[in-house]
């Protein structure tokens, strides 16, 4: 038993709580799951007397509560210096913590208009100019990061800065989308990276915990 309790939402909905999942899971941090099924009528009473935000996810450890995803991100690469969860080149980790910042706080049209729905593919919805656009910036990043960054690393795996890291699990919901919601235009290198994002054990995981709630 792990002292580790990440507590989350559906697996098929809760986009915020897939990034400290994903990224426990994929880095190998052991950890004891917690449920909360988000949308139910006892939902918020649950949330209000469990949570510190009221929301999914957040990590008990011990006497210590983190909520957010991108606090317990931080928490866990102090918890875990080892896991290098954050890239160690500098120019690689001020751009992996800028497009983390950057998924964190923006592309909320994205957010609004296709929101996670992790067992649903190739909706091949039509995009507003605010998607296309943010979809752009993605594509932008994905690309930069793969080819600044990620391959040019001397043990590089795919990920955007060569080995897993944080950046990867704060952009593992967009995967998600884009494959819902898509297809849509992207790089070779950005096309590759989700293809790869989306092959592993640990997406694979979360995928069938997302089947089994809705039922297949
Ligand atoms: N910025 C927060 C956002 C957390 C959030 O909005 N969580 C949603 C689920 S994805 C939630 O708990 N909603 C509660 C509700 O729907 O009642 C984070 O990064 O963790």
């Amino acid at each position: 038993m792990s002292d580790l309790t990440l507590t989350i939402g559906d697996k098929n909905l809760s986009s915020w709580s897939f990034r400290p999942w994903f990224l426990m899971t994929q880095a190998s941090i052991p950890f004891t799951e917690e449920n909360i099924k988000l949308d139910q009528p006892t939902s918020r009473k649950v949330l209000a007397e469990k949570s510190p935000s009221g929301l999914v996810p957040f990590l008990s450890h011990g006497e210590i509560q983190v909520w957010d995803s991108l606090a317990i991100a931080e928490y866990l690469n102090d918890l875990f210096p080892e896991k290098y969860l954050w890239p160690q080149d500098m120019a690689a980790r001020a751009f992996a913590r800028s497009i983390s910042a950057e998924m964190h706080s923006g592309f909320s049209a994205i957010r609004t208009v296709w929101p996670m729905m992790f067992t649903r593919q190739g909706l091949n919805h039509t995009t507003s100019g605010g998607v296309q656009r943010e979809i752009d910036r993605i594509n932008h990043l994905w690309t930069e990061a793969r080819t600044r960054f990620g391959a040019k690393s001397s043990d590089d795996e795919g990920f955007l800065f060569g080995k897993f890291s944080i950046a990867d699990a704060l952009y593992a919901p967009v995967v998600s989308r884009f494959i819902t919601y898509g297809p849509v235009k992207l790089s070779n290198e950005a096309a590759a990276y989700m293809e790869m994002i989306s092959a592993l054990p640990a997406w694979r995981q979360w995928q069938d915990g997302a089947r089994a709630e809705v039922g297949g």
